[in-house]
């Protein structure tokens, strides 16, 4: 079976406008599951193929699967979501065997939405978006009521908030206007009762999905919610629930862990996917066995990694990039041969680690024109204000690797 799941390394933007002067801090680790009906090993491989179908540079340093083995009553999710700030999610995994859903939802309009939120089936809680700023809608929230179920849980377990949904992302040059309209992008956040009768902030920063539709996580076992069961999430971002349930973390040393490298790493042209609704909503999804080749898309100058073999460049984080413009794909194979047999009762999840940046083609993007300045680990925001460290060793792995040139239009 063959498929799509998108958007990687939406939280390793770089560049990114946030008010004048300030861009978005990147987050270059991403750690992504991957749905299990699209990972079933062929010939005894697991191939995927990583895409750059937007205006966009990307900057790949590592890339890996993650197999982690476990009892088959448990899912497996990395801790994962799109922060604006530090600190960043760990990617570590979380456990959950017995999905708590709420037994009452609605929305900021008093709506039941109960339905909207039981099934990943594309039937979303939705935004009143806000026409003039797209990404931005009016501040709206869901309030959940989990009832008396998590009052019996043991006090000392903690307790994850699963969110299944998509964001439609903002540009700089929306965020230009907003600010210049006065309008903030406040990120969701998490309010309960107050005892009186309103709603107080209880995490002020909970994250949202990087992207395309996804699963974000948030460990909640600090929310004091445990009694009354009752929360709010709050937001005014263009944000799309499909699914909502919290669940105990039984993540356990049973958990084997194995770590995946490439043994075939190809990057190569592609051509851009064609998008496509199977159902009329929102967001299209890509269909790989239909490309497009001509896409009146921008070029950015720079040096490109030429193409090939690029698995030395994957193996670690050492701020040497695959560097991978629009178009094009790295095409992987891993050997799931290496793995060890499952034990009867048990199953395997498979995640990606990818660890690198990607930056746009915005007006207001920093440097949008140009691959360079080239992004490393130890900076402290995008554009760099120091030079890289190691500039050697950089100038000579750019030597090697970079040898595409390509001229902006
Ligand atoms: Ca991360
Ligand atoms: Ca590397
Ligand atoms: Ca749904």
């Amino acid at each position: 079976m063959t498929g799509s799941f998108g958007g990687i390394l939406g939280v390793g933007g770089v560049g990114f406008f946030i008010a004048p002067g300030e861009y978005a801090p990147p987050d270059p680790t991403e750690d992504i599951r991957i749905p299990p009906e699209l990972v079933a090993p062929r010939a005894g491989r697991y191939i995927l193929r990583v895409t750059e179908p937007l205006e966009e540079v990307t900057y790949f340093d590592q890339l890996h699967l993650v197999a982690y083995d476990h009892p088959d009553d448990w899912e497996i999710y990395p801790d994962e979501r799109f922060t604006g700030t530090p600190p960043f999610p760990t990617g570590k995994p979380f456990a959950v065997a017995e999905k708590i859903f709420p037994q009452a939802a609605q929305n900021h309009r008093g709506e039941n939405v109960l339905d909207q939120i039981r099934e990943i089936d594309r039937r979303y809680v939705e935004p009143p978006k806000d026409v003039r700023f797209v990404g931005y809608a009016d501040d709206h929230w869901i309030e959940l009521d989990f009832g008396e179920q998590l009052q019996n849980l043991d006090a000392d377990a903690s307790l994850v908030l699963y969110l299944y949904g998509w964001v439609e992302y903002t540009y700089s040059h929306v965020n230009y206007a907003a600010h210049q309209a006065g309008i903030t992008m406040r990120s969701p956040w998490i309010e309960v009762p107050d005892g009186k009768g309103g709603w107080r902030v209880a995490m002020p920063e909970a994250g949202f999905p990087a992207g395309l539709p996804r699963m974000m996580t948030l460990d909640i076992s600090s929310l004091p919610i445990r009694q009354e069961g009752r929360m709010r999430i709050r937001t005014n971002m263009e944000v799309f629930w499909d699914q909502i349930f919290v669940g105990e973390n039984v993540l356990s040393s049973e958990l084997r862990v194995n770590t995946l490298q490439p043994t075939v790493a190809k990057l190569r042209s592609l051509g851009y996917p064609r998008e496509f609704s199977p159902d009329g909503a929102d967001p299209t999804i890509y269909d790989y066995q239909r490309l497009d080749q001509g896409v009146p898309f921008k070029n950015m100058t720079g040096d490109f990694t030429r193409f090939g073999d690029v698995r030395e460049l994957l193996e670690k984080v050492d701020d040497q990039f695959v560097i991978m413009a629009r178009g094009e794909e790295i095409a992987l194979e891993f050997d799931a041969s290496k793995l060890p047999e499952l034990p009867a009762g048990w199953t395997r999840t498979i995640v990606l680690h990818t660890d690198g940046y990607c930056k746009d083609m915005d007006l207001y993007t920093a440097f949008p024109d140009t691959v360079k300045p080239l992004p490393y680990h130890g900076m402290k925001n995008y554009p760099p204000q120091e030079p890289a460290p190691n500039i050697s060793v950089s100038q000579e792995y750019q030597r090697v690797w970079n040898t595409r040139r390509i001229v902006g239009n």
